[in-house]
């Protein structure tokens, strides 16, 4: 499989309804799209890097740098036996998993549309359908969030998940254990604690919680290794989990219970899949995360959840939540049973609508290979 040319875009696409977490609410999403094109073939690969390096340390425009000026001369004009040896030509670059993963996903997904199979089985998963969680962030009131809880069971979701933050925590989950009563429910913090709040998070205990999504600081093996010991409800880590290897070290310590995956903070789906492995041997469940990705970038996330470890619904929801149009067609639905089709068709197997991707971008930049392949 050779990759022709790579293309980066900045896009932005108005959210339906803001999104608010502990660092923050935004109402449009910006992201970088890379398009790989290759034998006749266009791939795609949606990038979950922000604007504002919050959840992570990298921004849009780090990722445009980093694939310009250091992932593109890697991979453009180059010849891959596969995918999974994207991510190891890429080993000289030091972090920047987003940015890689953006690349090395849209090299999959041309793998799989060049193969003519749907992106799932070249990824080595088996389902036909996932289970769908909504991750539904912090409001304006407790009426609103009861009104948003309502409206997403109400459409099937298999459980839901609230956005925390110091002065939004414990009222909130008590309302919703109240009205809703025994219904499958997780919080996340996004780093919004430090382990002095541990006797206040260990009063999340009492509503039988799915799970804690990460309490701590991003970089904090220790401190939520400590907390763990403190709680009866499972830790799960997410910014935390940057590589395998610190996953390796997060289970050694007891540091988590759960693990939710998001390709993008590993580097890719080689990574993603090496830390579901890591996780189904340590008897560890993982679920899939979500970034407010487009149906793109969603699609790809449907995919990896195929795989037999992602044992508890992702934050994997219909496009219609977050953008109305979405850049695909037809969008991403959930089914009463609170479960999404994976698509069939090859590689990421949805269509893009070209008018609305170029309605959306802000800017574009294309990389042809350099006549001498070797990188110096
Ligand atoms: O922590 O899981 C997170 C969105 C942006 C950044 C971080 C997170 C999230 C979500 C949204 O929770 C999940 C979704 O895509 O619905
Ligand atoms: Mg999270």
């Amino acid at each position: 499989m050779k990759i022709e040319r790579l293309e980066l875009a900045l896009l932005e696409l108005p959210l339906v309804h803001f999104f608010e977490t502990s660092f923050g609410r935004i109402d449009k999403k910006h992201f970088v799209l890379v398009t790989l094109y290759g034998g006749g073939f266009t791939a795609y690969g949606e990038c979950v890097a922000e604007q504002d390096p919050y959840y992570s340390a990298e921004t849009n425009e780090t990722v445009w740098h980093i694939v310009t000026d250091f992932i593109a001369p890697r991979v453009v004009g180059i010849e891959f036996e596969h995918p999974r040896d994207v991510f190891p030509a890429l080993a000289a670059i030091r972090g920047h998993n987003m940015a890689k993963a953006a690349v090395e996903m849209a090299a999959w997904d041309l793998y799989a549309r060049q193969r003519g199979e749907p992106l799932s089985q070249v990824l080595g998963g088996s389902r036909e359908r996932i289970a769908s969680g909504v991750s539904i962030g912090i409001q304006n009131s407790l009426e609103e969030l009861a009104a948003k809880v309502r409206r997403e069971l109400d459409a099937g979701y298999r459980r839901i998940k609230i956005k925390i933050k110091p002065g939004w925590d414990l009222a909130p989950v008590e309302m919703i254990r109240a009205r809703f009563g025994a219904i499958p429910l997780m919080v996340d913090a996004n780093a919004a604690y430090t382990l002095a709040d541990a006797a206040h998070l260990a009063k999340l205990d009492a509503f039988d919680l799915m799970m804690i999504e990460q309490p701590l600081e991003y970089d904090d093996i220790a401190d939520h290794a400590e907390l763990q010991r403190r709680l009866t409800t499972p830790i799960c880590l997410d910014e935390s989990i940057k590589t395998v290897h610190l996953a390796e070290e997060a289970l050694a310590a007891h540091a988590c219970r759960i693990i939710n995956i998001k390709p993008g903070r590993v580097g890719g789906f080689r990574e993603s899949i090496r830390l579901h492995d890591l996780c189904a041997e340590r008897n560890i469940p993982v679920w899939h995360g979500g970034m407010l990705e487009s149906g793109i970038g969603r699609a790809a996330n449907i995919h990896l959840s195929t795989l037999p470890n992602f044992s508890l619904p992702g934050d994997i929801a219909a496009s219609k939540r977050y953008f109305e149009p979405d850049v695909i067609d037809p969008a991403i639905e959930v089914a009463p049973d609170g479960t999404i089709a994976v698509p069939r068709e090859p590689g990421l197997g949805v269509s893009v609508v070209q008018n609305r991707l170029d309605r959306a971008t802000l800017r574009r930049h294309t990389i042809t290979a350099r006549p001498v392949s070797v990188v110096s």
